[in-house]
């Protein structure tokens, strides 16, 4: 096993496997890391993206989705010297337009944030307003400071944007998930591909629900990690109770030059909504994965998940260990 193209990150957060415990995937003991309270006008902040970034002390950058007390759904950045700990923003990111024929920022929310070695810039894609519609917004920074909105990738109703970390075959690649205007009772991946990150087309269907806990719909989650066997992924698989929806997250190995080709597909959900602050919040039974660190040299992982549309958590795993789980399957 190898991560290909990723960067050594000895400082990843980190807690080892607590004994006896035989899950992929273990939580951080002192979740949930950022509270809905973070800053004084949030009334929640979760499904948020984190990158290895340097700046003085800091270590780690961030786009964050904040709910505030009028809920409105905003994105805010900040930073962290321990990837556990952030100081966020109070105000929310206004973004220069590169085009002034763009809209003006209405809402946004779910970032995924993406580092590009080849031009050095931190892509942001998000699902946008678009005439209150939501769809992908893409935009970037190289300081979490500036940021600049470029065109959205589609049309509306899209949602579940997700960048992955290098062009395949001289293309940018893209994973959505098109949907509706309301709590989208559907949804299946979808690939685009583009050559200048502006007009995207050559799309692909990747996978449809498949039934248990994601058979209403599924949404890529984290930017997926290129290791030497395929692309590695979370998603998020959502099932349809008596009580509402409710929002787990498993892994996928898709192929390295044609990513929309499945690999592997885990059976059963890797993480789902069983501690009190995954099951209890303003929507209930939500665990939604945005963002993932990688170590290179180790393989760790340390996932970040939006917890009940609430707050904010981690959790950990190992490519070694996710891989070996789908090689059960
Ligand atoms: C989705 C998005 C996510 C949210 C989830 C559960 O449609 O709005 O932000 O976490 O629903 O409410």
């Amino acid at each position: 096993m190898a991560v290909i193209g990723g960067i050594s990150l000895p400082n990843i957060p980190w807690q080892d496997r607590p004994e006896g415990n035989n899950d992929v995937i273990w939580r951080y003991d002192n979740n949930p890391i950022i509270k809905r309270n973070a800053i004084p006008t949030s009334n929640s902040v979760f499904n948020s993206a984190v990158v290895p970034f340097q700046k003085g002390d800091y270590k780690f950058a961030g786009v964050f989705r904040v709910d505030d007390k009028a809920r409105n759904m905003n994105l805010h950045a900040g930073f962290s010297k321990d990837g556990i700990n952030f100081d966020i923003n109070p105000n929310r990111i206004e973004f220069n337009k590169d085009n002034p024929a763009l809209q003006d920022f209405q809402y946004g929310y779910d970032p995924r944030v993406v580092y590009f070695a080849e031009d050095g810039k931190f892509y942001i894609t998000w699902c946008n307003a678009y005439g209150y519609k939501p769809t992908i917004g893409v935009g970037w920074t190289t300081d979490f400071v500036d940021f600049t909105m470029t065109e959205n990738a589609f049309l509306p109703f899209n949602r579940n944007g997700v960048l992955f970390p290098r062009k395949i075959d001289g293309k940018y690649v893209m994973l959505s998930r098109p949907s509706d205007w309301g709590h989208t009772p559907f949804g299946d991946i979808f690939i685009s591909q583009s050559k200048d990150l502006k007009y995207w087309g050559e799309h692909r269907h990747v996978m449809s629900p498949k039934g248990g806990w994601e058979s209403t719909k599924i949404g890529a989650g984290p930017i997926p990690i290129e290791t030497d066997r395929g692309w590695l992924m979370f998603y998020h698989g959502v099932l349809t109770s008596c009580n509402g929806y409710v929002y787990s997250f498993g892994a996928v190995l898709l192929d390295i030059n044609e990513p929309w080709k499945v690999l592997k597909r885990g059976n059963e959900y890797l993480l789902s909504p069983q501690e009190t602050y995954e099951q209890i919040g303003d929507v209930q039974n939500v665990t939604f994965p945005c963002a993932n660190l990688v170590d290179a040299d180790t393989g760790k992982i340390a996932i970040y998940y939006g917890c009940a549309d609430t707050c904010t958590s981690l959790c950990f795993t190992t490519v070694e260990a996710v891989l070996e789980f789908l090689d059960k399957e």
